[in-house]
């Protein structure tokens, strides 16, 4: 008797969110809920948007317009920590038809149109973004943890053509804006080993500390990025003033039919003062032993600062 009074709560809660979505929404689960085909406005343009949410953010990906990440934002402000405006708005993958990494030649991923798909994720929730040409296959899977701001994407290019890719590599391109408008008030974190840097202008950085951040001081809110140093060739800031990118690129191989590269990595939105301070300690991520003292500590003094 006791399971039937649980379930109708339980089975209305579901009912409800499917006519909320217009019968777009195609997963929901106790973690979170996707959506495909839901109408999305962006800078004047209407487009067809895939979303996840859970608790805590909410992700939309554009597949007709190059499989972009548009939004990755905090549900309690709606504070979206990528750039949506721009020439080069989201989080895209920088790939050419030919496989390519030089943005300058060729037709680019990042402005074709993507297929989507909702994916039984073990827990959260996750989307399979692909597009392929004759020579190339890019693969993005992106998934939000239940009860987290953790976003998680893994991404694969595979030479799917007859001759070899030289220098095959992941490129990703996000543009990017802490703590959502305002970019005056966003400082960039990148640690390396053997020189700390902080408020990274333009530059080529070394990954070896496996994390990097944005800092927006009026909101108090950080973007995080954590990846395996090993899977990572090169980070790099592009600061121009109105908005800038913190783009990363996997380590290059050259690639014969059938060989793959990849990237896994993680976004975090923090907003409280000692959160990058725990992930920082959990282990899970690299830095040099002598400075993370001293590293935390300038992280705090931000969330102190006027
Ligand atoms: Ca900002």
């Amino acid at each position: 008797m006791h399971k039937k009074i649980i379930l109708i709560p339980v089975l209305s809660i579901i009912l409800t969110a499917f006519v909320l979505a217009d019968n777009n929404l195609i997963g929901v689960n106790e973690s979170g809920s996707a959506i495909i085909n839901a109408d999305y406005k962006l800078n004047g343009e209407n487009y067809k948007a895939g979303i996840l949410e859970n608790s805590l953010v909410r992700l939309v990906v554009l597949p007709d317009f190059g499989g972009r990440v548009i939004e990755y934002s905090l549900k309690s402000n709606g504070h979206n920590q990528f750039e949506p405006s721009g020439g080069n708005p989201g989080l895209k993958d920088i790939i050419g038809e030919n496989g390519e990494s030089d943005y300058t030649k060729g037709n680019y991923f990042c402005q074709n149109v993507y297929q989507l798909k909702v994916l039984n994720a073990e827990k959260g929730v996750s989307f399979l973004a692909s597009a392929s040409t004759d020579y190339v296959k890019v693969e993005r899977i992106m998934t939000l943890d239940p009860g987290s701001t953790r976003l998680n994407i893994k991404i694969k290019y595979t030479n799917i053509g007859s001759e070899i890719i030289e220098k095959f590599k992941i490129r990703v391109h996000p543009s990017i804006n802490a703590g959502g408008n305002d970019t005056a008030d966003d400082i960039i974190v990148v640690p390396e080993k053997e020189k700390i840097i902080r408020d990274a202008k333009e530059n080529d950085y070394r990954p070896d500390c496996g994390w990097w951040l944005a800092f927006d001081k009026k909101e108090k809110e950080t973007l995080l990025m954590t990846f395996d140093p090993s899977e990572m060739d090169d980070i790099y800031v592009y600061r121009p003033g109105n908005s800038y990118n913190m783009e990363y690129f996997g380590k290059p191989i050259d690639a014969k039919k059938g060989d793959s590269v990849s990237l896994n990595i993680n976004y975090y939105i923090l907003t409280e003062k000692g959160q990058v301070e725990r992930l920082l300690k959990s282990g899970k991520i690299n830095v040099a032993d002598k400075e993370t003292p001293r590293i935390i500590n300038e992280i705090n003094r931000l969330y102190d600062s006027k």
